[in-house]
């Protein structure tokens, strides 16, 4: 009988974020190491993050500060905090020339000879926060279009989701996860706290084609078109799951391990929708086709959506493939 120790010893620690980044850097067309620089500035920062969530309630980072961000949601200390760790962290790494936050009214300048545009909702979720349940970072990525070192125009910024070369979010959840592609598939590397290292413990993910769970804020259900609600009740009568956490980026996450779908309709309250395009559905889009799923608006493919402003809202019907067609064939 081996001990534990021994038996520990004999599996591998596998394949850490850094040596992964390097190893598929010249996956990517321009590859000169910027973009993967530019990951790893990402995965440290989403450590940093980490560590504030991990002890929020000790450190009175709960509860909201007071003021409300762009999109009117109320802003939480934290989502301050992580909105202040990615900047720092991207802007050090030169590799950004601009970054297009939840947190922020216009894009930030960053005034550099770098070659790549973020939009990041740096902690998505954050009203559950104060209740422990799963938060969440989401980015994407794109290649800026007019020269480098001129000053940032709005055709570098309002870039459609296809136009993205990498996305990904990070999950802080029961483990700190790390999933994001670069247009080869999706990986996913989970944290090790210990060592303080990301390693890949689900290499090239695939969102089973069909699923049981359908994910939505049912409590919005009067005022929902009547696709959705018929298509609600067909989910009904298959007995499907119904799993709703309210943090995108975990519901998500299950929905892509389990197979699901997951529907941001269209509501009174939210008549475009409540989700922010650039920044939250784009990024998720492109995992979710990378594994083999789907992301619509109800009617067209989020990807080829075009932008005109920042915080544009739309309708989100993302998850495994069968499932959000069947959705779209009730419209
Ligand atoms: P917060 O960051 O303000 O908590 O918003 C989170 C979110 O944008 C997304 O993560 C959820 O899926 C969605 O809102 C939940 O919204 P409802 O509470 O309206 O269902």
């Amino acid at each position: 009988m081996p001990s534990i120790e021994s038996s520990r010893i004999a599996h591998s620690i596998g394949t850490a974020l850094d040596r992964f980044i390097k190893n598929n850097q010249s996956q990517f067309q321009y590859a000169s190491g910027e973009l993967s620089q530019l990951l790893r500035d990402i995965a440290l920062a989403s450590k940093v993050v980490n560590r504030e969530v991990n002890k929020a309630g000790l450190i009175d980072l709960m509860g909201a500060v007071g003021s409300q961000n762009m999109a009117g949601d109320e802003q939480q200390k934290l989502d301050v905090l992580a909105n202040i760790r990615f900047t720092r962290a991207l802007a050090k790494g030169g590799e950004v020339c601009a970054l297009v936050s939840e947190e922020s009214d216009s894009f930030v300048d960053l005034n550099n000879e770098g070659q790549y545009v973020i939009a990041i909702d740096p902690l998505d979720g954050s009203s559950n926060i104060d209740v422990n349940v799963s938060i969440g970072t989401i980015f994407s990525i794109y290649r800026r279009k007019s020269p480098a070192g001129t000053p940032i125009q709005e055709l570098d910024i309002l870039q459609k989701g296809s136009e993205q070369v990498a996305a990904g979010y990070v999950l802080y959840g029961s483990s700190t996860m790390l999933v994001y592609t670069t247009g080869y598939g999706v990986n996913g590397f989970t944290y090790e706290p210990t060592l303080g290292e990301y390693f890949l413990s689900h290499p090239n993910m695939k969102i089973p084609e069909d699923g049981k769970i359908y994910s939505i804020n049912e409590g919005s259900s009067n005022s929902f078109a009547q696709p959705v609600s018929d298509y609600l009740k067909f989910c009904k009568e298959k007995n499907y799951t119904a799993r709703y956490i309210g943090s995108l980026v975990a519901d998500f996450h299950r929905n892509l391990l389990k197979g699901g779908i997951y529907i941001y309709p269209a509501t009174a309250k939210d008549p475009k929708g409540k989700l922010r395009l650039m920044y939250e559905c784009n990024a998720l889009a492109f995992v979710v086709e990378q594994a083999g799923g789907k992301a619509s608006d109800g009617k067209e493919r989020i990807l080829d959506i075009a932008l005109t402003d920042l915080h544009q809202r739309t309708a989100f019907f993302v998850g495994s493939k069968n499932m959000v067609e069947k959705a779209e064939n009730f419209n």
